[in-house]
């Protein structure tokens, strides 16, 4: 099975084979699983992926649209200032899936950090195998800006 992940400020979105976005993807025990990810700002990269999955990454608009109400609103500027600097000063992610609950640093780590650069020619492949059962959150651990603690996607891939 192959799942695609994208990046961009502030948050993850993911899509099943057929291009279909999902909050949530489950495996069974023992699956192996290849992800196919990259930043939605690198050209290079979106020209390489399949049409299907291309065609189904929304806008830059509706990706910001994302961020309202999940991104907590700053004390000092405009969510969008903050984005727009964000893109300019802090272009890249990168993508790690961790045990959900848990800080990355504490290890237990499904997938180290591979990195989502802005300037990518193509996308980043991996390979995971569901070896344990529980709830794995995708994650950013490039620092990218204002919305980067919020860089999440809380229980995205489970395994039962
Ligand atoms: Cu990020």
């Amino acid at each position: 099975m192959t799942l695609y992940i994208g990046s961009y400020h502030w948050g993850f979105i993911l899509l099943d084979e057929s291009g279909d976005m999902q909050e949530k993807i489950v495996f069974d025990l023992g699956s192996s699983i290849k992800i196919v990810a990259f930043n939605t700002n690198a050209r290079g990269a979106l020209e390489d992926l399949p049409a299907n999955i291309r065609d189904a990454i929304p806008s830059h608009e509706a990706l910001e649209k994302r961020n309202e109400g999940r991104i907590p609103e700053p004390s000092k500027g405009d969510l969008h200032e903050l984005l727009e600097n964000a893109n300019q000063q802090y272009p890249n992610h990168s993508l790690a899936v961790m045990p959900a609950g848990r800080n990355h640093m504490r290890g237990g780590m499904m997938l180290h950090p591979i990195p989502l650069p802005a300037d990518a020619t193509s996308p980043t492949t991996a390979r995971l195998s569901a070896s344990q059962r529980g709830e794995y959150t995708l994650s950013c651990t490039t620092y990218c800006g204002y919305g980067h603690p919020y860089m999440n996607l809380v229980g995205a891939l489970v395994v039962k």
